[in-house]
């Protein structure tokens, strides 16, 4: 494992446009729960969000109209979670960093607050730090997180609030997307941190990184992706690897 680091954190050091992108594990270590539990489940992963709720209830339009309350109920309590939640090495790691652009899974904050530059974050399913209309008027309203705001109506329109996050079978935000796949396609280096790599068209960015001949580091605490010869893989938490990978970099 030592001889993988340390060709990776060589690879990393030579980048000339390395680009990261992150699931839930890089934030598990700071108390987020992760939405997956594999087979071999970590301790951090076993309080998996979705090992209790079940995802088509909670994450979808469907589940949002069938039970508006429930929804933003799970929505609040992981909201007062992510309130006290501060970055691990990882996130600060990664925000140290300059030259990189950092693609996200994520609805938390912690890569900015681990000290990435908002412009270098792309956010492909939103932020649970603002609440938008649920129908088509664009009204906005920014979360006090610790203490969030229940089930209402928006103040333009009438129609419910939600978090702006992205559900089940709606489209990702365009622009970052289109950002994140020119951004994947330019790059030298793709470092996929903590993610099951379930989720589509997110996911499909890695596929898209290793036809481009693109170097790919996976760092996971369970193995995530099927063997290819293009990625090193690296088993073990984001928040023990990362400092370890980017050794050079400082
Ligand atoms: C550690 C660690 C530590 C733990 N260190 N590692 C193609 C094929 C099949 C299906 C589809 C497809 N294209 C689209 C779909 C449908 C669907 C989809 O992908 N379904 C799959 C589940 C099969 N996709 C969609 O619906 C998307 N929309 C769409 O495609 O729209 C199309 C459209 C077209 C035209 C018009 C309209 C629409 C939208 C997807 C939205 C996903 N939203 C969620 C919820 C966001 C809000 C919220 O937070 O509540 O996003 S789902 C959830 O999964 C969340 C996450 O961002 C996402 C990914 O999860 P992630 O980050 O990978 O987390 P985990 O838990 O799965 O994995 C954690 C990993 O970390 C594990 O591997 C651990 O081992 C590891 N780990 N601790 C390092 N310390």
């Amino acid at each position: 494992m030592s001889e993988l680091i340390e060709i990776a954190a060589q690879k990393i050091a030579a980048a000339s446009h390395p680009v990261s992108f992150s699931g839930a594990g890089l934030s598990a270590e700071s108390g987020i729960d992760t939405f997956r539990q594999s087979d071999n489940a970590t301790d951090t992963e076993k309080s998996a969000l979705w090992s209790s709720f079940d995802p088509a209830k909670l994450a979808s339009q469907e589940g949002f109209s069938a039970d508006p309350g429930m929804v933003i109920d799970w929505y609040n309590w992981r909201r007062k979670t992510l309130a006290d939640a501060v970055p691990n090495l990882a996130h600060e790691t990664l925000g140290r960093q300059r030259g990189w652009v950092h693609i996200t899974q994520n609805v938390d904050n912690l890569l900015e607050a681990g000290g990435a530059y908002e412009e270098d974050v792309l956010h492909l399913h939103g932020s649970i730090l603002t609440d938008r209309c649920n129908g088509e008027c664009g009204h906005k309203e920014v979360v006090d997180l610790h203490n969030p705001k229940g089930l209402r109506d928006c103040p333009q329109c009438g129609r419910r609030m939600r978090p702006s996050v992205v559900w089940f079978g709606e489209s990702l935000p365009t622009i970052a997307l289109n950002r994140a796949t020119v951004e994947v396609e330019k790059a030298d280096l793709l470092l996929v941190v903590g993610t099951s790599a379930q989720v589509y068209p997110a996911a499909g960015l890695i596929p898209f990184a290793i036809e481009s001949n693109t170097d790919v580091i996976i760092v996971n605490t369970d193995r995530s992706l099927k063997p290819d010869e293009n990625i090193i893989e690296i088993l073990g938490k984001a928040g023990d690897v990362l400092p370890q990978l980017f050794k050079y970099c400082f």
